[in-house]
């Protein structure tokens, strides 16, 4: 054998570079294994490489957004704001992979195109799409739940004359769309971010929207030294009570009423307050049953459409831009900083293409059934292929056996979230039937690889080759995912969440929404009971 082939025999490759790529080299490397992550970006940072369109910002404040594996690094990092921008996340993911010297274990710049499992081997063959080849007992995909974007399939795009832009592949140089007149397709949390910074600049920017969705205000500011340092001085404390919480997040406190527990005038005072506070958490927790309990949701859903008549002057705007369609929150609820208030400008045009859908991209702008919009710049906020997508975007298979793309044809299923039945010793960070996009991803990412970690310590102790879900324990699990999900309101909307944004995607509701904390204690005593529902030998 080569020294070259030899060198590329890992124990475990990583795919994907982002927070859950870059913790799970760094445990699995301190215990001794022989780790490599492969990475399509030239840099780390996962989905905070590609977002970096203007107005990129977190939904969860900083102070929480943070590993907490490390006491020295969270009490030596500065975050400058409360819910930090793209570029501070970035910055404090490079100085991570530089703390804790994991480039050298990182190859970039290495797309993935297969995988596939030997079981006379018990090892994985993974080929990059330039024709690297690599070897490993196990697989670990770290590729994000929001990392295959979407460009809906507009004739006429490629004869555009102007720049075009999707939010989740922005260029790293700034784009100055000073005196231009744009067009942005998609309000959802990347669309109702970027217009208002998109706004300043523009000679004219005309918003395309199909669906009017909730924002909520950010109430962003400035990180005040004295709010860390009190933060820091308990930080084990907070991300201790973190983990006894649904999402992850220690900052609020779990609501004790019911909407209907308040007359209105209280419980408009209540969601005022909540509204005051900024944050989507903040708001969802205004009471416990917002999202089990549709009258409790209109109520919520009615107090944001009166701040929306409230704040946009023009009423037929206004009217254009309330939700009507989704119980409030089923969506990812958005966060935003002058969103609402960016359709007062006279430089910006709300335009219906629910009514007048696109019809095509032409060589100088965008037409829909009524009209045609002159463009120079064409953005696409218009989301992902999500939870699924990056995953079955490598074509996944066992030799002489079964293909992902087969097993998941009718929707994604897995045990925990984590594993997938007929495909050993491959596991999944923060995959479709565990919480992740319904919580902070990075308590998620943490609790995933350390239960990973555990089990590939197990496997070792015990001279184990191979770990696969048994399928009757995957089928339980998915059946539990989706009762839990059908006793809350979230399946009322067509979100990214049940596959609903992609055309032809089986619709199956893929996050498991009984919170991180309820999860957390299943995959402990799923574990303590020898790893209960997986077969090990
Ligand atoms: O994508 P989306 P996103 N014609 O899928 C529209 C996370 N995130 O990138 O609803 C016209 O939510 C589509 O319209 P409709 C967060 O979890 C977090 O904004 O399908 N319009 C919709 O308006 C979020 O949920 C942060 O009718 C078309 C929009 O495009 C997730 O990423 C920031 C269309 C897509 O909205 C995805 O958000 C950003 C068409 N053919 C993102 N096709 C924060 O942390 C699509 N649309 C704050």
């Amino acid at each position: 054998m080569s020294s070259e082939l030899r060198d590329k025999q890992y124990d475990v490759i990583i795919i994907g570079a982002g927070f859950g790529g870059m913790y799970a080299l760094h445990r699995l490397r301190k215990l001794g294994y022989r780790v490599r992550v492969l990475e399509a970006a030239d840099g780390v940072g996962g989905t905070w490489y590609w977002n970096r369109y203007p107005g990129a910002r977190c939904d969860v404040e900083s102070l929480e957004y943070s590993y907490s594996f490390d006491d020295d690094l969270q009490q030596q990092w500065d975050w400058p704001e409360r819910f930090s921008a793209q570029p501070d996340i970035e910055k404090y993911a490079n100085h991570v992979a530089d703390r804790f010297d994991l480039r050298k274990d990182i190859q970039f710049s290495t797309r993935i195109a297969s995988a596939e499992f030997d079981n006379e081997e018990a090892s994985w063959t993974i080929r990059s799409v330039d024709g690297d080849t690599f070897t490993s007992q196990y697989l670990v995909l770290a590729v994000g739940n929001l990392s295959l974007p979407r460009v809906p399939d507009f004739p006429g795009l490629n004869e555009f004359k102007g720049r075009w832009f999707h939010t989740g592949q922005w260029p790293k140089e700034t784009v100055d769309f000073s005196g231009r007149t744009v067009g942005v397709i998609g309000t959802g949390s990347s669309g109702i971010q970027l217009i208002p910074i998109v706004a300043q600049q523009a000679k004219h920017l005309y918003v395309f929207q199909r669906t009017a969705n909730y924002s909520v205000p950010a109430m962003n500011r400035p990180l005040a030294a004295d709010v860390a340092a009190k933060h820091k001085a308990q930080y084990r404390t907070w991300r201790d009570n973190a983990k006894s919480t649904p999402f992850g997040i220690a900052g609020h406190a779990p609501p004790e009423k019911f909407a209907a527990d308040d007359e209105f005038e209280q419980r408009r005072r209540l969601f005022e307050e909540k509204w005051e506070t900024g944050g989507n958490i903040s708001f969802l927790y205004a009471y416990k049953d917002l999202l089990t309990n549709e009258q409790a949701n209109d109520m919520a859903c009615d107090f944001v459409r009166d701040k929306i008549r409230g704040t946009v002057k023009d009423p037929s705007t206004a009217e254009l831009l309330i939700p009507n369609d989704h119980p409030i929150g089923t969506k990812r609820l958005c966060l935003d900083t002058n969103y609402y208030e960016t359709y007062n400008r006279d430089n910006v045009s709300l335009v219906n293409v629910r009514k007048a859908p696109i019809e095509s991209v032409t060589v100088n702008g965008l037409r829909t059934t009524e009209a045609e919009y002159p463009l120079d710049d064409l953005i696409f906020a218009t989301g992902y292929d999500a939870m699924t997508g990056a995953i079955l975007d490598i074509d996944i298979s066992v030799k002489g056996g079964a293909r992902l793309e087969d097993a998941w044809r009718d929707g994604p299923k897995t045990y925990l979230g984590v594993m997938v039945n007929g495909f050993p010793n491959m596991s999944i960070i923060t995959g479709p039937g565990s919480p992740s996009v319904k919580t902070n991803m990075i308590s998620a990412i943490e609790q995933h690889v350390d239960w990973i970690t555990d089990l590939v310590e197990h496997m070792s102790s015990k001279g184990k080759a191979k770990f696969q879900a048994q399928p009757d324990a995957q089928e339980n699990w998915v059946q539990h995912v989706n009762e839990v999900a059908d006793s809350t309101l979230y399946p009322k909307a067509n979100s990214w969440y049940t596959g609903a944004n992609i055309p032809g995607k089986p619709r199956v509701f893929m996050p498991y929404v009984a919170g991180l904390d309820k999860y957390r204690k299943i995959c402990d005593d799923v574990a303590k009971d020898g790893y209960r529902g997986v077969t090990i030998e």
